[in-house]
């Protein structure tokens, strides 16, 4: 190292020198107030979670800092604000490991990501930081749930939800696989509780409605995620009538009334109420033992991958309203309580489910249409009906698919049996949590049952200090033993304040509006604030949130909007996901793994081994290093970073060997935004190469000196430069961060030794800068500015630099290729000739012949 020369290019010295003067110059502040025309970019904002960022967080965080920085440049107001989801389950979880307050904890992670985050030089407003935890923040989203709470729209139920005994709480659906907490592994039971829940049913045709706005620019996967998640299906509810039993009736929901006729027996859910009342004395043990089997059951299990469908017969029969039939009542867990309304009348013949049932059970198999010649249907479902028509459906007969839909619903209609129905697959939401860490409800309850909300002006509701955070021996959530706090006297009266807290999701259903108006200390927002930003203009974040956080927000919003407290419906007018960020990780044959820091590869000792994941034999090059200081051979497998694998890379280690603009640019170049891709410690090598051409094509790493610019660029750099120019702007309209970078790389290969003029310099020096902001910032400084150069204008592309100004002309001699030249577009005829003759190099007694083929070749015919 001693001989490198002194004024190379030096990373760890230039950016924290940027960083400190950006911050020092709050150069990156929104301004509320200004004339300017605004845009609003913005990452989702990360849970402080103990492993700290790893590299993949960055590559959002880079795409909306490149997007930002270009549009400052155009002259637009920008806000790009970050913050932290702050509440939430893990540090609860190691605030009982480590037996201290998750606040404390929380706000050393939330350190560490600060630090972690500003060493990456991104050009956050730091000042509008929006912490979910903070007292400040959470006021104001205890007094939003007021106006759900006012609206109707959060109520209290008694319903199933999954209760983790080891963890003293509820969990979501999605929190729980096959009857165990996901994140800890622990069993988890159904029971039945008095919840908090959010009607976000009553919004699912105005959620569905603002996918189709066609200004949503949203990724149609990511829209069909949420249609799915909603899961609006329409046809119709009829009754039918248990044999014998004229008051007991039960309805069910189809989307195919036109099958009705091939209808061959019904279904109920095994919680369906009327289960115990319609079942014969000689079935009861059965189905007392099915149903108690099912009640242990998750919903997902019912519904995947059970092929042989169990279920029991209840003994009754139900007659079938279009032709008077009797079909037998089942009972079967296929069929879901909470959907519908927890029975079916089945159609083995056109319904796969049912056809496997019946198939099982050997139920009657019948068609609703006539069927094509050889078709048995008790060997599959028949589905194809354009051409077909109804039979078995009496006077509906002869009818097609959507006239019979028509036609046996208006039926029923005028029977009084049956409606038109449309059903959501979107259930209303779970809000409420038994943990500790969280927001606390702004909710009271009165002597007599009352619930009533916290005034306004007795806002917030602040989360008290508790010691232990279990549930209480009575099963009462944490916040059960803050009494003092539990209990306010109003006019000699108790009340009881609610124990349980909002769900993690709560924080981040509104912090997009906080950051348009963070210091509010009157209202969640001013209309000033949310009139002049919203809509959030580009919104980048994991695809794993497309349907649960960004629906909640939607719906939010969409329920703000409805109150006139925002003018926006859709909050997220420009919605990208980028892609993982994997990493390999390194696995000894005993399973343990190490860290990719602590890896060798060598590539002339192959080793056979046996696969830690497949149990086959692998040759591998990888070692590791064991406890007694002994090799050991690993393998290499790509996987998500984090703590699992032990692969998880952190962005500081990457600053400190290679630079943050070498690891920006790098985490930009691996491939395009959405893809996933693996991690790669020495890719950043060859970006950190390019970096120090760029370095040493305008400084003199000897004398540290800026190296003369040239009067004037050479035309072949000229044109480098401004592809690179269109492609910089191009590619960040576009979310193609990528192909600018191999743009620019091409550009300083093109100079090679020689540099540009002044302006071509200062041209790149600013195309350069969204990617690779304190190199830049250097750079312009050395050139002798003295201004950031933020605010500098985004360089016009130069048409005319892109027209090629010459062309390529071959050169044969009797049709054979001799060599090429190069003349100017506009050369003429004659000019032409006397450069291919000069370069063929041919006595003129020889050539018979000249043949020019305009703008491509010319050809010597010779004796
Ligand atoms: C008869 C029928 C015939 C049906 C046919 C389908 C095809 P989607 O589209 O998802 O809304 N169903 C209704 N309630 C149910 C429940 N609680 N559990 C399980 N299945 C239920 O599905 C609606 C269809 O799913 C309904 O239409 C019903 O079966 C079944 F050729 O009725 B269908």
């Amino acid at each position: 190292m001693s001989d490198a020369p002194a004024h190379r290019y030096l990373p760890n010295t230039i950016e924290p020198k940027w960083q400190a003067r950006w911050e020092r110059e709050n150069v990156f502040a929104a301004h509320n107030d200004s004339d300017k025309p605004k845009y609003y970019a913005l990452c989702m904002f990360p849970y402080p979670s103990g492993t700290g960022l790893h590299v993949g967080h960055p590559e959002s965080y880079t795409a909306i800092d490149i997007v930002s920085r270009y549009k400052r440049m155009q002259g637009f107001n920008v806000l790009n604000p970050f913050g932290f989801d702050a509440f939430g389950l893990p540090a609860e979880r190691a605030a009982q490991r480590e037996g201290r307050h998750p606040e404390g904890i929380t706000r050393e992670r939330m350190e560490y990501f600060r630090t972690q985050v500003k060493s990456l030089g991104f050009s956050f407003d730091w000042n509008r930081e929006v912490v979910t935890c903070d007292v400040d923040y959470y006021h104001w989203t205890q007094w939003l749930f007021t106006l759900f709470f006012e609206r109707g729209l959060a109520y209290l139920a008694e319903v199933p939800v999954w209760w983790c005994e080891a963890q003293g709480t509820v969990l979501a659906n999605e929190e729980v696989v096959d009857n165990r907490y996901v994140e800890t592994g622990d069993p988890v039971e159904r029971r039945y509780m008095r919840q908090w829940m959010l009607r976000i049913t009553d919004y699912a045709e105005s959620l569905l409605e603002g996918l189709d706005d066609p200004s949503l620019d949203w990724p149609e996967g990511l829209k069909d995620m949420q249609r799915a998640w909603i899961g609006k299906s329409t046809g119709a509810q009829l009754s039918f009538v248990i044999d014998g039993h004229d008051d007991l009736t039960f309805d069910v929901f189809t989307t195919r009334p036109d099958t009705l006729g091939a209808a061959t027996y019904c279904v109920l859910a095994p919680e369906h109420e009327l289960v115990a009342a319609i079942t014969t004395d000689d079935q009861r043990e059965v189905v007392t033992t099915y149903v108690d089997a099912a009640a242990a059951k998750s919903e997902r299990d019912r519904q995947v991958g059970e092929k042989d469908k169990t279920g029991v017969f209840t003994g009754a029969y139900a007659i079938n309203p279009l032709n008077g039939r009797k079909v037998p009542v089942w009972v079967a867990d296929y069929v879901l309580a909470g959907y519908g309304t927890g029975a079916i009348m089945a159609v083995p013949g056109h319904d796969e489910r049912d056809h496997d049932f019946a198939t099982v059970h050997g139920l009657p198999i019948e068609s609703a249409y006539t069927l094509p010649e050889g078709f048995d249907i008790g060997a599959g479902v028949f589905l194809a009906t354009e051409t077909q028509t109804t039979v078995n459906s009496g006077q509906f007969d002869g009818l097609g698919q959507e006239e019979a839909k028509q036609a046996i619903t208006d039926y029923l209609v005028a029977e009084g049996i049956g409606e038109a129905q449309t059903n959501y697959r979107l259930r209303d939401w779970l809000f409420s949590r038994q943990r500790y860490w969280g927001e606390p409800f702004p909710i009271l309850h009165g002597p007599n049952g009352e619930i009533v909300t916290v005034p306004d002006d007795a806002l917030p509701v602040e989360l008290p200090h508790v010691d232990e955070y279990r549930p209480t021996d009575a099963g009462e959530p944490p916040l059960a033993r803050a009494t003092e706090w539990v209990n306010v006297t109003i006019d000699g009266k108790t009340w009881k304040r609610e124990t349980n807290t909002m769900p993690q999701w709560a924080g981040s259903c509104w912090y997009w509006l906080r950051y348009m108006d963070p210091h509010n200390d009157k209202a969640a927002w001013s209309n000033e604030a949310t009139e002049y930003w919203q809509a959030v203009d580009l919104y980048i974040g994991g695809v794993e949130h497309a349907v649960l956080h960004l629906l909640y927000a939607r719906f939010w919003n969409h329920v703000f909007h409805d109150l006139g407290l925002v003018s926006v419906r859709e909050p997220f007018t420009r919605l990208f996901n980028q892609g993982m960020i994997l990493a390999n990780a390194y696995r000894e044959r005993n399973g343990k793994y190490h860290h990719p820091n602590d890896v060798v590869n060598l590539q002339d000792e192959p080793f056979e081994m046996v696969s830690p994941w497949t149990q086959q034999p692998v040759v591998t090059t990888w070692y590791a290093t064991d406890e007694h200081g002994k090799r050991v051979p690993v393998e290499e497998k790509s996987g998500k970073m984090g703590k699992s694998l032990n692969n998880a890379v952190d962005p500081m280690d990457i600053v400190a060997s290679h630079g943050a603009d070498a690891l920006r640019i790098y985490e930009m170049f691996m491939g395009p935004l959405d893809q996933v891709k693996v991690w790669s410690t020495s890719g950043c090598d060859g970006v950190l190469r390019f970096l120090q051409r760029v370095w040493r094509l305008f400084i003199n790493d000897e004398t540290g000196e800026v190296r003369p610019f040239a009067s004037q660029t050479k035309p072949a750099a000229r044109k480098a430069l401004h592809v690179a120019v269109k492609e910089a702007g191009a590619g960040i309209e576009e979310l193609r961060f990528n192909t600018p970078i191999a743009k620019m790389m091409e550009f300083v290969n093109v100079c090679g030794p020689d540099t540009p003029s002044r302006d071509d310099a200062e041209i790149f020096v600013r195309i350069l800068s969204p990617w690779a902001p304190h190199v830049a910032e250097e750079l312009w400084e050395r050139f002798g500015h003295t201004e950031s150069l933020t605010f500098e204008p985004w360089p016009a592309v130069d048409e005319s630099a892109l027209i090629d100004d010459e062309i390529t002309i071959v050169i044969q001699i009797k049709g054979k290729k001799k060599t090429v030249i190069q003349v100017p577009v506009d050369a003429d005829d004659d000019t032409i000739l006397q450069a291919a003759r000069d370069a063929a190099d041919l006595s003129p007694d020889n050539v018979i012949k000249e043949i020019l083929v305009p703008g491509r070749l010319v050809n010597f015919v010779t004796k």
